[in-house]
């Protein structure tokens, strides 16, 4: 009585005919799977069975439609039809879910009569964090059962739900306890002995259409999903539950998902999905052990080395920082606790007593002797941090790693004071420390592989995102970021004003333009480092005097009330005492207007021929190690995947185009990277040195 591929189980247990999805690792909704479950559903209406069991093999029930799938000609069944094969069944359906029930999982589970989870379950519509909206009758069913307010909010904000809020909203009909299979089986044989009827949750009414909530859900998505398309497409759809017949709504949502197959956004937003995953899939790192890291030592308790202390806390490690006198110590064991005291109010965090518990302060090195990993957060001066590093070196055990916070120091030179250069490794934080999600895991010449297999490993305990860097001055990060500033101030003293500027990078979809940003940051940043390079500078470089002048005049930005913006609170307002320096600095210079897409244009092709530099040299494996690093730290918009993909999509050829033309009144600047050069002789794509990426 059973019948099994390695996809899905058809067995009968008594009146229960069990079907069971096993297509690991998430039982993603591929062709076969989705051949199996109507061919599944097709037998349990041809046997004898009185109810139907669907469950999911392994840790969880169903991870959606299969990603891989997106992008190539869908392939029948598809996936609404095999949603409404299971809810036209003539006898009654159970979904039991366990672990995560996503998309087309979620999706699957409505079109069941009856829907039961055990603790733990999630179920979510993330569709819109890949540029989608639920494809297979999710919009138009889940109303039904939950009203629009619930379905708005899962569906534009793709955050999953508990078992718990399911039942209370009405999606769900039950919670036990324990094995799925087995929960899932007890219910099916009570709905049995009540004689419960086929309940069709495309039969029921039209929910109630509440203008207010669909008029407060457009004004919020399109705030907070500021450039997206799917959020709001996902409010359409909700709607069309309310306005049309379930038959109409589902061909309206099936019209509405397939446009969004074919944007730009979802190839970014899948892009990136998968980017997530390989970027810390380094054949290096294959099967290499990382070293413990339960006891971490913080050496300064600054601002980064606080917040680099209360990530670690917050992530159940220990923690001994590490200060130069005892008011120093306390200083920053006051600083970690309002880190922590931030994370209860954001609901991150019960309450401070445990991690603070995992916290010890010291002066003396000695406290590191039994500390697995120290991360050193010193002042960003060389000798400073070569001294810390002699002392690390002295006290810590054999095999415990020494990592240092800086963001483009010489790690090499560091670990050369060493006697264990092997042991050092860079692990560059970005401020603040305990929130942003980029670590750029910087990796010098003699560092042992399972030195950088520990830090990202330590990364996935931070519930950060690690990337891989190469040595140099700002590693990935920082690196492209200083030349498509550059690019910037060219722009300025080629006739742009900062606000131009600024308004066309958000309007690229940038949370803030660079101008802005230096003003959030401290002007005064941007000077030190420029006065670091001063010795160094290319005399064919130009350096924006008037951003001297203006810190020299103390406007350093917000903290002073005055930048590139005046401030009355957060709110800037350009500062026109600004244009006379700019204008200074323009003397002679040949002047022109910029639309907003001059502006991006070069600011985005600064930044990617940087990029294609920084992986030519191997300070990034790959484009995609780019893609990760911008998005995560530098607020690049996920919705485009990143700059070496909107580099693709552009289209590399004319990219080199305008760079080569640029590069005639500035050589020096626009000297067109070698890696770009090569791709658009060879035909090929930035996406092409990913390898194994899915289209
Ligand atoms: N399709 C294909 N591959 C997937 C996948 C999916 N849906 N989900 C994960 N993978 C791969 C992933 O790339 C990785 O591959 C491996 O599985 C393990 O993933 C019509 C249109 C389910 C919570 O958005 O959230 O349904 O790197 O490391 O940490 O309305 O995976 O090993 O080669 O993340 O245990 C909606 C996305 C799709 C869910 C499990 N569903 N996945 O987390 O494993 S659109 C999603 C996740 C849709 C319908 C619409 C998570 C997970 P590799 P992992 P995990």
């Amino acid at each position: 009585m059973s019948q099994a591929t390695d996809k899905f189980r058809y067995h009968r247990d008594g009146a229960v005919a069990i079907i069971t999805i096993a297509n690991p690792p998430v039982n993603a909704l591929g062709l076969a799977v989705r051949q199996g479950l109507w061919q599944a559903i097709d037998r349990f209406e041809a046997d004898d069975a009185e109810i139907a069991l669907i469950v999911g093999d392994g840790a969880l029930f169903l991870g959606g439609a299969d990603i891989t799938e997106f992008g190539k000609p869908p392939v029948e069944p598809f996936l609404p039809d095999v949603c409404t094969h299971i809810e036209n069944a003539s006898k009654p359906v159970v979904a039991a879910v366990h672990g995560p029930a996503l998309g087309g999982g979620c999706e699957i589970a409505l079109g069941a009569h009856y829907r039961l989870a055990v603790t733990g379950a999630r179920f979510g519509f993330p569709e819109v964090n890949l540029g989608l909206i639920p494809g297979a009758g999710g919009t138009q069913r889940m109303p039904r059962l939950t009203g629009v307010r619930p379905a708005l909010e899962i569906m534009c904000s793709g955050a999953p739900l508990t078992a718990e809020k399911a039942l209370e909203i009405g999606l769900i009909d039950r919670i036990a306890e324990g094995d799925p299979r087995e929960a899932g089986l007890s219910y099916a044989l009570d709905l049995l002995k009540q004689n419960a009827p086929v309940r069709r949750t495309g039969a029921l009414p039209n929910p109630a259409h509440d203008a207010e909530a669909f008029a407060a859900a457009r004004a919020t998505w399109e705030k907070k999903a500021r450039g997206q398309v799917a959020p709001l497409k996902a409010i359409d759809a909700v709607e069309a539950a309310c306005t049309m017949s379930f038959d109409d709504g589902i061909r309206e949502e099936r019209r509405l998902f397939l446009d969004l197959m074919e944007t730009p956004q979802r190839a970014g937003m899948i892009h990136a999905f998968f980017n997530d995953r390989k970027v810390s899939k380094l054949p290096e790192l294959k099967d290499v052990t990382p070293r413990p890291m339960a006891h971490v030592g913080v050496i300064g308790g600054g601002t980064m080395g606080a917040g680099i202390a209360t990530a670690c806390l917050l992530s159940g490690l220990t923690v001994t920082l590490i200060e130069r006198d005892d008011a120093a110590a306390e200083k920053a064991r006051q600083t970690i606790t309002g880190n922590l005291d931030a994370a209860v109010k954001r609901g991150k965090l019960k309450d401070t007593a445990a991690p603070l518990s995992r916290l010890s302060t010291a002066t003396d090195y000695a406290a590191l002797s039994g500390a697995d990993l120290a991360i050193e957060a010193v002042f960003e001066d060389m000798a400073v941090k070569q001294e810390v590093f002699a002392k690390l070196d002295t006290v810590m055990k054999p095999g415990a790693i020494l990592a240092t916070n800086t963001s483009y120091l010489d790690i090499n030179a560091i670990a050369q004071t060493t006697s264990r250069p092997a042991d050092v490794i860079g692990l560059h934080f970005f401020s603040p420390a305990h929130v942003m999600k980029l670590l750029e895991v910087v990796v010098a010449d003699q560092t042992a592989r399972d030195v950088t297999a520990t830090a990202f490993a330590l990364a996935k305990t931070l519930q950060k995102t690690a990337v891989k860097a190469g040595v140099c001055d700002g590693f990935i990060g920082n690196r492209i970021l200083s030349v498509y500033r550059g690019a910037a101030d060219r722009m300025i003293l080629d006739g742009a004003t900062p606000w131009e500027i600024d308004d066309a990078i958000r309007a690229f979809g940038l949370p803030m333009g660079p101008f802005e940003m230096g003003d959030l940051a401290g002007l005064d940043i941007g000077y030190m480092t420029r006065k670091r390079k001063a010795a160094t500078r290319d005399p064919r470089d130009i350096v924006p005097t008037w951003a001297d002048e203006m810190v020299d005049l103390g406007w350093l930005g917000q903290k002073s009330g005055q930048g590139y913006y005046t401030y009355e609170g957060r709110k800037g307002t350009p500062n026109m005492a600004v244009m006379p320096l700019i204008e200074a600095a323009r003397a002679g210079r040949p002047q022109q207007s910029f639309t907003k897409q001059d502006i991006q244009r070069r600011y985005m092709a600064a930044m990617v021929n940087e990029a294609a530099k920084v992986v030519d040299e191997g300070i990034a494996a790959r484009p995609l190690d780019v893609d990760v690093t911008l998005l995560y730290g530098y607020g690049f918009p996920r919705w485009r995947g990143g700059p070496m993909l909107w580099a693709d999509m552009t289209g590399l050829p004319a990219l080199l185009d305008d760079i080569r033309i640029w590069a005639e009144t500035d050589p020096y600047f626009w000297q067109p990277a070698p890696l770009l050069e090569r791709l658009v002789a060879e035909g090929r794509n930035f996406a092409d040195l990913n390898e194994g990426t899915p289209k």
